[in-house]
């Protein structure tokens, strides 16, 4: 048994279960699967040394055989992920509101297992694609596991589950030539969300800047549908979960994801396994949404649809609970691969709500699993294994783990004494809310669910004008690879319902004028006859804006640079005096700083020592850092002229991220064309002979978004 590390793991119940599973070869000899010592892992068993190799060769047909079935389906949706353990905990009780265990005692850690994802891409693909992140949270609770399986975005593209398999076909490579990959900037995702209004909220933030995170750290996680608390009275009140990360909420511009998923496109991976292994553990705090039962109906939009969110302004989001990622999983097709999220694990205290999205998700997860693990028993293989024991009569099937003892396997039963008992309310049964239903059997659309538009515009209103610079330009670029030109017209047509000067801007950017909107618009949904009723609402003007929806006024950003990626250009001949100074100002603030020069191996200082090279000049690139610096030193003078060098300074220039350089080192950032362009109107991101407490005050700052428009 592995020993645990940290005093956490030694504590972790389900650190502990997953022991249990966990195989070291260490010292060990090779043996078959059947435990047979191996004795030549190198040559097949053949007729002669030249001969043909022999069936009864039992060893190679293992191996080969194995090797042949290595591979299962990927996910339908959210296939490229990665994942890391943790804890959660909650801050104080919230018996008040729910009798879920695990939110009842501050001192308990319940082991969460957190996998994050890009949605449309294959598995191979790459972290940077625009696309909404997938956030899920698998809680090993005591009373079983509480899945809350949800995306960076708090809202999404459709309000009926009956669309989600044709959202997915729309955004997903094309058919025909299965094109492109990773990316929703083609015709038949376009001309599928040009006939969905209802996508038009969600359109807004997948084409903002949250669509790009900088790490999967920094990114705020939601649950979007609204669900239930029940607590011990069986009282019900509504609530919307939040993640927000102590990390801030940041992004990178498009120019960088474009060009980071070619220089690396595990850059998300890499950066979650990294801070982590190096002891920067990530923290989110789990925020809620309360709304009493009873105020069901005060809202301008209905909390049953998936569309929609509440706005913070109008419903405070409480902390309650912090959860750390702590440890990163010993093997990625065991733990990562083979995790089965499902929004229906549910633990008493929680429940759903009637939003049709959410209704058609509790039937998808568990179907989807039996094709992805195949079979039902995939809640035995260990990452999904509950921490609280599990009996019940379900029997056999594929791979089956355990060994049920005793003849019966069923219920009721009196030869077994009437075994497993079925659990009352007050012993922990779960009982679903007694919401009282009382309605006739139809296919429809609540008339509260066709606001299509308000919320967009409060989207939209909300943000900087950087932001909506953003918004303006990833439109014309997804839009601008949209090759039939109805699509393009009807999407302008539906963005004018949304802010006239957000569709003025986008249809000059595709020569276009913009029409008015095609009425009835609802082509996609309803039936004929139903046509009127499904109609969305015409657009009414919305002035209002919140600060929550924005990231650069988002209340969430702090001026920390821990974890922040910081090059140091470097080259012989450099003092050591300087970097020394300012990789320690850097260091002893949590970022990490990285040498980078012409040549691998180590670089000479003036002093005469000697400082090793991260990467060569070949391998790094100025979108895979925060910032760049480059020390003094007579040797530095060479990196004038490099053509790598100029790029790296150009890019951070472009990108507007932090420049920094003392004596010489400043001499070659004044050298690069962008920089003397940029002459006096330098903006304070570029620090030239300034002390190390002026650079890290700058990269606090995080972007200097002045500087795009000179851009
Ligand atoms: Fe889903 C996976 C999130 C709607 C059907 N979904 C999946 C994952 C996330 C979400 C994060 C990855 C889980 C993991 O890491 O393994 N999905 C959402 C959110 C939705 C949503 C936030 C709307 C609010 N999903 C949705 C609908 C359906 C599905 C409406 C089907 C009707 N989702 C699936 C799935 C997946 C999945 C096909 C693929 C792999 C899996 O479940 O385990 O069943």
């Amino acid at each position: 048994m592995k020993k645990p590390t940290s005093k956490t793991e030694g504590t972790d119940p389900k650190f502990q279960d997953l022991q249990k599973n966990t195989s070291d070869a260490t010292d060990q000899f090779m043996t078959t699967d059947q435990g047979l010592k191996i004795n030549d892992d190198n040559n097949s068993l053949k007729a002669g040394e030249r001969g043909p190799s022999l069936l009864e060769d039992f060893i190679l047909r293992e191996k080969i055989t194995h090797f042949d079935h290595e591979r299962i389906p990927e996910r339908i949706v959210h296939a490229r992920g990665s994942a890391a353990h943790g804890y959660f905990q909650v801050h104080e009780s919230m018996a008040q509101y729910t009798k879920a265990g695990f939110l009842q005692d501050p001192s308990i850690k319940t082991p969460v297992f957190v996998r994050f994802s890009t949605v449309a891409g294959s598995r191979g693909s790459t972290d940077l694609a625009r696309d909404v992140r997938g956030f899920s949270v698998k809680f090993y609770t005591a009373e079983g596991n509480y899945d809350l399986v949800g995306n960076n975005m708090p809202v999404f593209f459709i309000q009926d589950a009956a669309k989600f398999p044709d959202l997915i076909h729309a955004v997903k490579p094309e058919p025909h030539h299965e094109m492109p990959q990773a990316a929703s900037a083609h015709d038949t995702f376009w001309d599928f969300i040009s006939l969905m209004p209802e996508s038009m909220h969600m359109i807004m933030w997948v084409m903002s800047d949250r669509a790009i995170p900088r790490s999967l750290r920094m990114m705020e996680g939601f649950g979007v549908h609204t669900f239930r608390f029940i607590n011990k009275n069986n009282e019900s009140h509504f609530v919307k979960f939040h993640w927000k990360p102590k990390q801030g909420t940041h992004s990178v511009v498009w120019d960088e994801a474009q060009k980071i998923s070619g220089k690396n496109c595990d850059f998300h991976r890499q950066d979650l396994w990294e801070a982590i292994e190096s002891g920067n553990f990530p923290e989110w705090e789990l925020g809620v949404q309360l709304i009493p039962e009873a105020d069901e109906h005060k809202f301008a939009f209905d909390l049953l649809d998936p569309t929609k969110l509440v706005p913070e302004e109008e419903v405070p989001v409480t902390i309650i609970g912090t959860m750390v990622l702590n440890r990163n999983p010993d093997n990625f097709f065991a733990e990562t691969e083979q995790v089965a999220f499902h929004p229906g694990h549910l633990v008493p205290g929680i429940d759903f709500t009637n939003d049709p999205l959410l209704q058609g998700r509790l039937f998808s997860y568990t179907d989807t699993q039996l094709s992805r693990l195949g079979s039902p028993n995939f809640h035995e293989i260990p990452i999904n294994r509950s921490v609280a024991p599990t009996h019940n009569n379900q029997r056999d099937g594929h791979m089956r783990q355990e060994i049920n003892t005793g003849r019966v396997s069923y219920h009721p039963n009196s030869l077994g004494g009437g075994c497993p008992f079925q659990a009352k309310m007050a012993e922990g049964g779960f009982t679903s809310f007694n919401e009282r239903i009382d309605a006739k059997k139809v296919r429809e659309r609540s008339e509260s669910f066709s606001d299509h538009f308000s919320q967009a515009t409060l989207f939209f209103n909300s943000q900087t004008e950087v932001e909506k610079g953003h918004i303006i330009k990833a439109l014309r670029f997804e839009l601008g690879k949209v090759e039939t030109e109805a699509i393009r017209v009807r999407m302008v047509g539906l963005l004018s319902q949304i802010d006239k000067t957000l569709a003025t801007k986008v249809a000059a950017g595709l020569g276009i004028a913009v029409p008015a909107p095609a009425f009835p618009m609802n082509h996609g949904v309803g039936a004929d006859d139903d046509f009127e009723k499904h109609e969305p609402k015409k657009a009414e003007q919305v002035t209002k804006s919140s600060d929550a929806l924005t990231i650069l006024r988002n209340p969430t950003v702090t001026p920390s640079i821990a974890t922040k990626q910081i090059a140091f250009l470097c080259a012989d001949e450099v003092s050591g005096a300087s970097v020394v100074s300012y990789k320690n100002a850097l260091e002893r603030k949590g970022a990490v700083v990285k040498i980078i020069a012409p040549h691998l191996g180590f670089i000479k200082t003036e002093e005469g020592k000697k400082i090793k090279v991260d990467q060569s000049l070949l391998i790094a690139a100025s979108v895979l850092f925060d910032a760049v610096f480059i020390p003094a030193g007579k040797g530095i003078k060479q990196l004038k002229g490099i053509k790598e060098v100029a790029e790296f300074i150009t890019d951070t220039y472009k990108h507007c991220k932090v420049i920094g350089g003392e004596d010489e080192g400043a001499l070659v950032i004044q050298s690069v064309q962008a920089i003397m362009e940029a002459g006096k109107n330098a903006d304070e991101g570029i620090v030239l002979n300034k002390d190390t407490t002026a650079f890290v005050k700058a990269l606090g700052k995080h972007r200097f978004w002045e500087r795009e428009e000179a851009v």
